[in-house]
């Protein structure tokens, strides 16, 4: 009977079965996002995934369309940064899922959460290399460069694939994952209530880990012991958001801090304590330096060398959810696996009612030669150099975010990034968002826009001309949603300095060299933004002031002196050199 009912015809639906509720894998992947409070998505639309955008607008996700990948999926690490929530990139197939994925390579670089779903082309046809659609095994491609991926072929599993995707993101040490999802899953139906029921809202996906009461003792007593002590908070430390636990650790210990760059405002860099001003002076003389939330990478020379002084002359106390990166470059004598937010409260908690400040002499000699280095720096914040420098620049831009400590700064360049880092004091945490461990260029459009969405905070961009120019086009997006977003152009003409020439005479400029004169500002006001070209802080000063005011969507072309940088900006050294150069 059903035989002959199959080689006829499909049997007619009985009145129950076309009543029944239908969904499909568009709704369910909506559903498992919203499921899980993850209410906004950072990508650029086509095929599969453009109804996918349309219905999900439709359902009350917000969706922030871009021009270019990279910079949706620097937006979406950024969120997952700011939020501790994994933030959602969303792309097409192949080059669009290329273009994402440097932004998943380093979402996972820096530790910070996101899941990048990209559509991909049909499996089977990808399988056999038959040249389908913008074919390519993504799943493949993406899994060395981030934490997890994943792929769903069932609209049955995508609860599962979604939470498993969550948790991957943000539990132990963050980072990126891709979540594939091929083109047929989104249109395979299903029974509606059978698919609600296969949505999983995650249960605690970031768990706290507690440090043992062995580490916790080992640190404090090393702790104790030291002479000349010190205190490194790390992004990592910034990302916990212990923001209390950590500002009664580093205050009840009495000890210098450092802030590492996006570590800055944890506690106010103009804080009694902070040593930010006498960096080179802290690594090289202190004795016990207690990370917090950072690695010793190369970014802190790899905890030995020159910078650190003597060798051996340094005890190292790590806090980190990663027990992998003990040890990672020099030895860490006493670890602390956890959460930074445990492990501080029971750091606290270990030191008890008293707790001995760290010698006096110690504390002296920081102190000066922080009040030293300030001293010396103050004059030429104010200067008035026509063309502008950067200090003069950055002078006024200083006071504009200690008028307004609770704006963000996304800031990337070379001299705009190394010498805003150091000029710019942070009063908040979680307020400086910049380049971070791969001293990437590019993230700074997306950064803002994800700043200005996630928070609805004014958002200050200091760009390098160059580094502006990779996420340049973005401004039609700051534009599109009207976000309060003043991007800063430090035009220099160029990559570091805008004065090289074509040695040989020939009509090509310098590889570092730009159009002279640009004008950036006429970028923005090209999608009915508001242009500034700054030649003098005064200028720069009123355009941004203003900016930040209105929350009009801004571009200050600030015009600097192209002599006036150097080349790397801070990290010269990093730069291999020809000895046969020829001059
Ligand atoms: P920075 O560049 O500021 O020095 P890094 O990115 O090198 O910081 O280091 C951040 C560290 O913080 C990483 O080793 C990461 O494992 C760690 N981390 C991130 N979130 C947490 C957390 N919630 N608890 C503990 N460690 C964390
Ligand atoms: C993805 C190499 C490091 S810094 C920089 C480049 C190209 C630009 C420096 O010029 P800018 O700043 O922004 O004008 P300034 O003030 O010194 O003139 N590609 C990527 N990332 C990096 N880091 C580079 C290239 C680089
Ligand atoms: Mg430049």
């Amino acid at each position: 009977m059903a035989d002959a009912a199959v080689k006829s015809k499909a049997p007619e639906p009985t009145s129950a079965e076309s009543e029944r509720e239908l969904t499909d894998g568009f709704h369910l992947i909506i559903d498992a996002l919203k499921l899980n409070g993850l209410n906004t998505i950072y990508g650029v639309s086509g095929i599969p995934i453009t109804d996918f955008g349309r219905m999900a607008q439709a359902e009350g996700i917000r969706v922030i369309s871009f021009r270019h990948e990279q910079n949706a999926g620097n937006a979406a690490s950024i969120a997952g940064f700011l939020t501790k929530k994994p933030g959602i990139c969303l792309t097409v197939s192949a080059p669009g899922f290329l273009n994402g994925l440097t932004a998943l390579a380093n979402a996972t670089t820096n530790c910070f959460p996101m899941i990048l779903i990209s559509g991909s082309s049909e499996r089977e046809i990808v399988d056999l290399q038959q040249g389908d659609y913008e074919e390519m095994d993504q799943l493949a491609i993406a899994k060395p460069l981030c934490k997890a991926a994943f792929r769903v072929l069932h609209a049955a599993d995508i609860g599962i694939g979604v939470a498993r995707a969550i948790r991957a993101a943000v539990s132990g040490r963050p980072g990126g994952v891709y979540l594939d999802l091929p083109a047929k899953l989104f249109s395979q139906v299903m029974d509606a209530e059978a698919g609600r029921k296969s949505l999983v809202k995650v249960i605690d996906p970031a768990p706290a880990q507690i440090p043992a009461p062995a580490a916790v003792k080992r640190a404090l007593d090393v702790l104790k012991g030291a002479k000349r002590p010190l205190i490194i908070l790390g992004k990592g430390a910034a990302y916990a958001q212990a923001d209390d636990a950590i500002r009664g650790l580093v205050e009840k210990s009495g000890i210098p801090f450092l802030p590492m760059s996006m570590g800055k405002g944890l506690l106010p860099d103009t804080h009694p304590q902070c040593a930010g001003a006498a960096r080179s002076t802290v690594l090289k003389d202190s004795d016990v330096v207690m990370l917090i939330g950072a690695r010793l990478n190369w970014l802190l020379s790899h905890g030995k060398g020159k910078t650190w002084g003597e060798p051996g002359s340094k005890k190292f106390i790590q806090i980190d959810i990663e027990p992998k990166e003990m040890d990672s470059n020099v030895e860490i004598v006493a670890p602390v696996v956890g959460d930074i937010g445990s492990c501080v409260s029971a750091l606290l908690e270990g030191m008890g009612g008293k707790w001995p400040a760290p010698p006096a002499d110690w504390i002296k000699t920081v102190s000066t030669r922080k009040d030293d280095n300030i001293a010396k720096m103050a004059p030429r914040l104010m200067n008035n150099n026509v063309p502008m420098d950067y200090h003069g620049a950055l002078g006024a831009l200083r006071t504009i975010v200690k008028e307004r400590p609770d704006a963000i700064l996304v800031n990337e360049g070379a001299n705009t990034l190394d010498l805003a880092r150091g000029i710019i004091d942070m009063y908040q945490p979680r307020k400086r968002l910049d380049v971070g461990t791969w001293g990437v260029m590019g993230i700074g459009m997306g950064f803002a826009i994800a700043a200005a969405i996630e928070t609805g905070k004014r958002v200050l961009a200091v760009e390098g001309d160059s580094a502006f120019g990779f996420s340049g086009m973005e401004v039609e997006t700051i534009c599109r949603y009207n976000l309060p977003v003043c991007v800063v152009v430090f035009n220099n003409n160029g990559i570091y300095r805008g004065t090289d020439v074509n040695p040989t005479g020939g009509s090509d400029v310098a590889p570092t060299v730009f159009v002279k004169g640009s004008r950036y500002d006429k970028m923005m006001e090209a999608f009915g933004g508001v242009g500034v070209n700054a030649t003098t802080p005064d200028e720069l000063r009123r355009a941004v002031n203003q900016a930040m005011d209105s929350g009009k969507p801004t571009l200050v072309n600030a015009v600097i002196d192209p002599s006036a940088g150097s080349e790397s900006g801070r990290i010269g050294n990093l730069n291999p050199q020809s000895v046969l150069r020829k001059k």
